[in-house]
């Protein structure tokens, strides 16, 4: 008969090879020491702080799966799950700012991009020496991106872009930006272009007073009519599936990670359980306090489960996107349920910042609606059931 440890229900180490639990520690290990100490007086400020993609790059934990040869280490899909896990099991908006750059910025780069685009980009942002944000969603075209209204205009030797993003992570502090837009070059279809800090016409205002991500900067990319040249155009993808195939890697970057928040969540319950007394026993010994510990434990490990064998299906290149949205949605909406009950279990000091249970709450409200809201994975999957689409 095996062991049981609450700490991993189903053994998920064992399932690990040697270099994934490497890349894991390393992770963890920067997260707990460096991350940890400084998220409860950023969030509280607002205050996101550019240096950690240097000292993420350092590590190796940006765009891990991206080959050596571009600056990444070639890791596999579960070893980037599982750096997500670590670094929101601190935060959500510090893994937003890892998550963009690896699938984002440096996915595309290295899926769609030009030898020269790939040389010229990908070592500086694995290293975190360039900070990348993606520009797809615009004020009128949210969980709709066909409806984008930004337009590449095609001009002698390059292209002329207008429109405006919204709700781009990084944006005010990115040297580069990945954007979408409609080209007229290219039969109105939506094609991807790398713009860099300094042009002329684009502008990257911070949206101010959110109250989720708060350590992680959001804006806008204002572009009136921003030249660039013909080589700021990634060749090698057409149509909405450039930018949803960076998504499926995000999303399933995410369904790892929201479970780590949900990890703190856990451990912060229960050891306030233990700790606090009321009607002169431990809250942990009651039993409804149990019945919500164990609720928690369960989605946690079986959430987990579900990360892990889609990221070994995408390793072998089997995946799906429905099988991204499954994870996606479910592991997120876990998460929110897991941090709101852990909210309501540390009584009054649950609001207080100091606790971080509520901070977790209010992030995941961001991380449900984010890359693809919960509903509109639902209607992913409606679609995939019964060949309706019903958005
Ligand atoms: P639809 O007709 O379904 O598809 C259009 C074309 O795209 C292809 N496609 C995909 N390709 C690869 N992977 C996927 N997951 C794909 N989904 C669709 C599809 O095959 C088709 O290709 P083709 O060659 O036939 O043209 O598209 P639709 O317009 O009906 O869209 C429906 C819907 C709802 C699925 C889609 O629009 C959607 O997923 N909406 C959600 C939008 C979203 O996720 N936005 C995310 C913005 S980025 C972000 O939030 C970053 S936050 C990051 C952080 O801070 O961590
Ligand atoms: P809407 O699309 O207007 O949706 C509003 C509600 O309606 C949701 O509940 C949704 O589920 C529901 N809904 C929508 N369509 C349907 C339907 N057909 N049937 C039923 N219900 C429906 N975008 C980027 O491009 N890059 C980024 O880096 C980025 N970072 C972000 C960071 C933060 C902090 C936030 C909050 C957002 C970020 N986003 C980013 C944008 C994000 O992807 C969008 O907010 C998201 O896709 C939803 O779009 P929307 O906000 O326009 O909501």
């Amino acid at each position: 008969m095996g062991r049981f440890d609450w700490e991993d229900p189903f053994l998920l180490d064992d399932q690990l090879t040697e270099d994934e639990r490497m890349v894991r520690d390393t992770a963890r290990a920067y997260a707990q020491d460096k991350l940890a100490p400084r998220i409860v007086e950023a969030f509280q400020h607002e205050h996101t702080d550019p240096a950690i993609f240097a000292e993420m790059g350092e590590l190796g934990l940006l765009g891990p799966t991206v080959p050596e040869d571009y600056g990444g280490v070639g890791a596999s899909y579960v070893a980037y799950g599982l750096v997500a896990r670590e670094v929101e099991r601190i935060d959500s908006g510090y893994r937003s700012m890892m998550s963009v750059q690896s699938s984002l910025v440096m996915y595309p780069i290295h899926a769609y991009g030009s030898e020269e685009q790939k040389r010229r980009f990908l070592p500086r942002l694995a290293a975190g020496t360039m900070i990348g944000c993606f520009g797809l969603t615009e004020p009128d075209a949210g969980s709709d991106p066909g409806g984008m209204t930004t337009r590449a205009k095609k001009v002698d030797g390059g292209y002329i872009i207008s429109g405006a993003k919204t709700w781009i992570s990084n944006s005010p502090i990115a040297d580069v930006f990945v954007v979408w837009a409609k080209s007229d070059a290219h039969d109105g279809k939506i094609r991807g272009f790398i713009l860099t800090k300094g042009l002329k016409g684009l502008e990257t205002p911070k949206i101010e007073g959110k109250l989720s991500l708060r350590a992680s900067i959001t804006g806008m990319i204002l572009m009136d009519e921003v030249e660039v040249g013909d080589d700021a155009l990634l060749p090698d993808v057409e149509g909405l599936k450039g930018p949803f195939g960076c998504l499926n890697r995000a999303r399933y970057g995410i369904s790892w990670g929201a479970l780590g928040a949900a990890e703190f969540c856990l451990h912060s319950a229960r050891q306030y359980g233990l700790d606090r007394k009321q009607f002169g026993t431990p809250l942990a010994g009651r039993q409804l306090y149990q019945k919500k510990l164990a609720d928690m434990l369960t989605d946690i490990a079986l959430g987990l489960q579900a990360s892990l064998r889609v990221g070994r299906l995408m390793d072998e290149g089997r995946f799906a996107p429905e099988m991204v949205s499954i994870v996606k949605r479910n592991n997120v909406g876990k998460a929110l349920e897991i941090a709101r009950h852990a909210r309501d279990m540390h009584g009054g000091n649950g609001i207080s910042g100091e606790y971080q249970v509520m901070r977790h709450v209010m992030n995941l409200e961001t991380v449900n609606t984010y890359e693809g809201a919960a509903d509109v994975h639902a209607l992913i999957l409606g679609r995939a059931i019964t060949g309706i689409p019903a958005f």
